[in-house]
């Protein structure tokens, strides 16, 4: 059995990611449907390490690898992650299917599709059966910033340190608009670099 379970963890594990200096497992899954999902789950990505977030990535697609989506998902949990974030585009079956087959938050990005601008991936994501719940996020890199930022909280009610990582960039976020008021503030134009002269005719 303990052989059998080494061998799934194996096939499921993703490359983890941790804070600098840290030894820590991950505690958010990021999976995606497929290679081209990068794009998007790639800001989930850079969030979560601004918060010092161990996490892991990883390709798992509902429909090319349906195996795999199950293994990971059933064996997630004994893994120690805490959060899955599941990004996909189109029929985005991944997040739903994930959500079937652990009892840990699963949180749906929509990725915009070339067809239908992403309204499919929502769709598909967020209309789930009454039982399984996915929570869904917006279309796209907003979705992708904000499944890492709401990971963050859930895990900030059992890591302190996140939930103080979570405050910190919040009110940094905050300061940043206060900071710049007004867009037509004259003193922005001149941060750009200084256009050259046109020659007179
Ligand atoms: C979905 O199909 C993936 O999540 C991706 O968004 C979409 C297209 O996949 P590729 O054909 O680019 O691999 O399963």
């Amino acid at each position: 059995m303990a052989k059998k379970i080494s061998r799934v963890q194996k096939r499921t594990k993703g490359r983890t990611h941790s804070a600098a200096g840290s030894t820590a497992h991950a505690l958010v899954g990021i999976i995606m449907g497929s290679s081209s999902d990068w794009e998007t789950m790639e800001d989930a990505v850079t969030t979560l390490k601004e918060l010092g977030v161990p996490h892991e990535t990883r390709v798992v697609s509902a429909h090319r690898t349906p195996d795999l989506l199950f293994e990971y998902a059933a064996s997630a949990e004994k893994r120690g992650i805490e959060v899955i974030i599941a990004g996909a585009g189109g029929a985005a079956h991944l997040p739903g299917m994930t959500a079937s087959k652990t009892v840990l938050p699963v949180l749906g990005v929509p990725v915009e599709s070339k067809a239908l601008k992403g309204l499919d991936s929502l769709l598909s994501i967020a209309q789930m059966p009454a039982g399984i719940p996915v929570g869904t996020l917006a279309i796209g890199k907003a979705g992708a910033i904000n499944a890492a930022l709401l990971a963050a909280a859930i895990l900030g009610g059992k890591h302190p340190r996140i939930r103080e990582a979570l405050r910190n960039l919040r009110g940094a976020q905050t300061q940043r608009v206060l900071a710049n008021p007004d867009p037509s503030d004259a003193s922005l134009p001149q941060k750009r670099a200084p256009q050259k002269k046109r020659k007179s005719a």
